[in-house]
């Protein structure tokens, strides 16, 4: 606004001068002169000399120039000037920006810098007594990462000093086990070096570890006969048929059937405590079988032979009977042989896991009669048997109720009596007993 306004000033001004300078002259002099001439100062003068023809230089004196503007020009001003100082302002933050960019760029990417590590520029606070206090952390930071070094350090040291201290210990008590493993075995040594035969009568007499079973005379004994075992100290000593010669020996005999001399139909308490002779015929008693059974796991072998002098077998690898209390029950398996599994004979007919009847005590699982009482003997009666070894001892085959020697899966013994009348008979039988383990 102010500039179009000069310059429609000096224009018209110009173009004045231009058209009548002698006129203007007069007319701006003329008889108020030298008053104007005080306020108004427009020369116009030669300057130098003039050229060829026409043209000769001149000066032109302005007068000086108040123009009145509107008021909005001083808020301009101030505007200028506020402009003027935030520029500065601008220009100032800028700096100090470029100086803060490259702590903006570590934040940025999420890097942290290690303490101690900080710039210069990061740390740069204003209160001298607040970065001597952060000066002063930093010192304490360090010093507290030194210590704790220096303790796992320790820590270690300590733990390795353990281990080996650890193994130091076992070794030593190995070694004292060892030395006092030797120092026994030692004694022992010179001990039997002292009585190289039977030692004299001199101090406790040494234990003597009696046999428990026919099978500890192994080895010693060979010949069959009447030997004393205990397979329980409570119960002591007590004799015994060892067959030492059929099948490996070592067999303890349990039941023996000859002749006939021995009654088999017998109480209770008599199958308890054994009956017979043990040369000839006899039950060893179930207490007693009980104990053996007890001691070692036994197998038990059958032999049976018949009228006809037809001798077979049956074997079972597992054999235990029961204590009094439960009623001497039977465990029988894993058959093998040749007379055939008669314990087993089937659902209705299996003696494993049955109580032991007599005529006088009735444990079987014939639920109106006595099994023992009606077969004259005492057994292990289901209801009631395929296998009856203790039945009456028959010289010659025999008709009625088939109470003699039983063992149904004997040949033809099933099918004979429809044959012939007569009910099969045995001429010997032998249950004996030897550890599962044992070896001639
Ligand atoms: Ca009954």
């Amino acid at each position: 606004m102010d500039s179009s306004f000069f310059q429609a000033y000096l224009t018209s001004l110009l173009l004045l001068l231009a058209a009548q300078p002698e006129v203007l002259a007069s007319t701006l002099g003329g008889e108020q002169e030298d008053s104007r001439s005080a306020t108004c100062s427009l020369k116009l003068q030669p300057a130098g000399d003039c050229e060829d023809g026409d043209t000769c230089p001149f000066q032109v004196s302005l007068p000086p120039l108040a123009i009145q503007l509107p008021k909005q020009f001083s808020l301009l001003e101030k505007t200028l000037k506020d402009l003027q100082s935030l520029r500065a302002e601008v220009d100032q933050l800028r700096a100090v920006c470029l100086e803060c960019h490259p702590q903006a760029d570590q934040r940025d990417g999420g890097v942290t810098p290690a303490p101690g590590s900080y710039p210069s520029s990061f740390l740069k606070i204003k209160d001298p007594q607040d970065a001597t206090r952060l000066q002063e952390m930093q010192t304490e930071m360090t010093e507290l990462s030194t210590s704790l070094k220096d303790a796992h350090a320790q820590i270690d040291t300590l733990r390795n000093s353990l281990d080996d201290q650890t193994q130091v210990y076992m070794k030593n008590v190995e070694d004292l086990v060892n030395g006092n493993a030797e120092n026994i075995s030692r004694l022992v040594t010179q001990l039997n070096n002292k009585c190289p035969g039977p030692c004299p009568a001199q101090g406790p007499q040494p234990i003597m570890v009696a046999p428990r079973d026919c099978s500890d005379f192994s080895g010693h004994k060979t010949k069959s006969g009447v030997y004393q075992v205990m397979p329980d100290l409570q119960r002591g000593m007590f004799d015994v048929y060892c067959d030492m010669e059929s099948y490996g020996g070592g067999w303890t005999v349990v039941q023996r059937r000859l002749d006939g001399t021995v009654r088999f139909n017998r109480s209770w308490e008599e199958y308890k405590q054994g009956f017979g002779d043990l040369r000839g015929e006899f039950w060893l008693g179930n207490d007693n079988i009980h104990l053996l059974t007890k001691s070692k796991d036994m197998v038990l072998r059958i032999e049976l032979e018949d009228l006809n002098t037809v001798r077979e077998y049956a074997k079972y690898d597992h054999f235990y009977v029961a204590n009094e209390y439960l009623n001497y029950r039977l465990s029988i398996g894993g058959y093998s042989g040749t007379a055939g599994d008669a314990m087993h004979y089937g659902k209705n007919y299996n003696h494993d896991h049955k109580f032991f009847t007599t005529p006088d005590r009735d444990n079987d699982m014939y639920s109106t009669g006595n099994c023992g009482a009606y077969y004259s003997s005492g057994w292990w009666f289901d209801a009631c048997m395929s296998a009856n070894l203790n039945g009456k001892y028959y010289k010659k085959k025999y008709k009625g109720v088939r109470n003699g020697i039983f063992w149904s899966t004997w040949r033809n013994v099933t099918t004979e009596p429809y044959l012939t009348g007569y009910r099969q008979a045995f001429k010997s039988v032998k249950m004996m007993i030897r550890p599962k383990n044992y070896s001639p």
